[in-house]
């Protein structure tokens, strides 16, 4: 171990960040059958993974480790191509972490825990104090300094970051329930029947599957944990747990440390995790004044951006505006004579003449076809819509075409369109 013990400054600079980005998210459908979550597409330019990363570099963190697993090629030439800027002589350094790729031993990640365990001499090569472990798959902004400084502090085993959630929501994270120190006392992961808080019953502390961890501390417990015949090797199942009892975990709760501009009044945090929550937080960013400000300069959200022209808006030949009101519209984009509301164009998107396109997400490289209609809609990357087609006003039609949610909103991909013609 190399950590400077009089060391001052940032503790982001004796940290190293870990992301786990291997999980499917089956319940995004389609989108992720040809990538894993954290690469899909959000908010008009960017990848999920962007948000985690962005942070991890905006707080002064220049060790980064990935661990991907399932479906990796696109989210790996998306950090080979917008994340390789790392300099190894100023210490820095950015590490992609397959599974199944290392000498030996060839085996796909067996849980979170494990996607650390199999990486840990690379992690000590780099010699950082701390390591943050992070998720790939949440949409928020946050500075990890002041969670790092209260784990120091308070000299805790483990420091988790918590956001309150309706207690029925809770479900899908792990469960937590603090003294009033906000120690935590007991951890559930996923548990039937979630546990809310002492006098708000309906509300629940949700982990949000961030954790600190003194390197050294970290690795006997990984160690201990991969001895385990019992174990599921993941953090919220097995290592969190063990910790809570035989250890001291802290819980630092979101508010403390989310990165928020004058536009911003909540604090906002996001699982993108199904296709309606997908769509909803894209559209949301229509807003006049959206929850999530993506404009703020002071906390950037970095992504590989292609070079590309500007977005461009014309007249079709019988003189029909092409526009776009309350939308997100970027590169490499063509209105023409078509009309655009409380939609997001991706980088590369051409709507052509008569087309109408009202509350959708509308992935790079599509293009929409003359006389379409499109509302309430996700469209996959490449996919070319066809002349006239109609989406969003036929609700039974269109749940025999295309991935219809509960909430009404359609996915469609090139699969279902070609299926349509053939
Ligand atoms: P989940 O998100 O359900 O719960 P999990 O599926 O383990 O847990 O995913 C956590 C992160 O690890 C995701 O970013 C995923 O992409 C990634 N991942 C999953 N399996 C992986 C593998 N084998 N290799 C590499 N990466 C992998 C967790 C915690 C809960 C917490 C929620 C918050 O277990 O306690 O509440 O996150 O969303
Ligand atoms: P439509 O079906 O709406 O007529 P077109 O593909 O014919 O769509 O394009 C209409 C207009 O879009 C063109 O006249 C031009 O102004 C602009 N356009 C199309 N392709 C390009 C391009 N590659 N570069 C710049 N502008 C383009």
């Amino acid at each position: 171990m190399t950590g400077t013990r009089d060391w001052s400054g940032p503790l982001a600079r004796e940290a190293m960040a870990y992301v786990l980005a291997g999980g499917r998210g089956s319940r995004l459908m389609e989108l992720t059958d040809r990538r894993a979550k954290p690469a899909v597409f959000f908010g008009g330019k960017t990848r999920i993974i962007d948000f985690a990363l962005s942070n991890a570099l905006n707080s002064g963190i220049r060790r980064i480790g990935v661990a991907t697993q399932y479906k990796a090629h696109s989210l790996i030439r998306h950090l080979q191509r917008g994340w390789s800027f790392f300099r190894p002589e100023r210490n820095e350094s950015f590490d992609i972490l397959p599974a199944s790729q290392r000498g030996g031993d060839e085996r796909w990640y067996a849980g979170t825990a494990d996607a650390v365990y199999q990486n840990i001499d690379i992690i000590e090569s780099y010699g950082p104090r701390y390591l943050v472990i992070l998720a790939g798959d949440h949409i928020y902004k946050m500075d990890y300094e002041p969670m790092l400084r209260d784990h120091v502090e308070r000299r805790a085993d483990v420091t988790v970051g918590v956001i309150e959630v309706p207690r029925q929501a809770a479900r899908s994270f792990g469960v937590m329930q603090v003294d009033a120190d906000d120690r935590i006392v007991e951890f559930l992961e996923k548990p039937k029947d979630p546990p809310g808080l002492p006098g708000r019953p309906e509300v629940a502390l949700a982990s949000m599957g961030i954790y600190v961890f003194e390197v050294s501390f970290l690795f006997d417990q990984l160690r201990r944990d991969a001895a385990d015949p019992q174990s599921g090797h993941d953090f919220g199942g097995d290592i969190i747990p063990y910790i809570v009892r035989n250890g001291k975990a802290i819980a630092h709760r979101f508010e403390r440390s989310c990165v928020r501009s004058a536009e911003e009044r909540v604090a906002y945090w996001r699982d993108v995790g199904t296709v309606d929550a997908y769509w909803e937080a894209n559209i949301d960013l229509t807003a006049v004044v959206p929850q999530l400000d993506l404009y703020d300069r002071s906390w950037p959200i970095w992504t590989h951006a292609e070079i590309t022209p500007p977005a461009k808006f014309v007249h079709d030949e019988a003189g029909r505006r092409g526009e776009a009101i309350s939308s997100l519209v970027s590169g490499n984009c063509i209105v023409s004579g078509a009309s655009v509301r409380r939609s997001l164009l991706f980088t590369g998107v051409h709507a052509r003449s008569y087309s109408r396109i009202e509350e959708s997400v509308i992935l790079p490289d599509v293009t929409i076809g003359r006389h379409a209609r499109l509302k309430k809609v996700v469209v996959d990357r490449g996919v070319t819509i066809p002349e006239g087609l109609v989406v969003g006003e036929d609700p039974e039609l269109d749940a025999t075409r295309f991935r219809r949610t509960e909430k009404g909103v359609c996915l469609i991909t090139q699969a279902m369109i070609d299926r349509l013609a053939g």
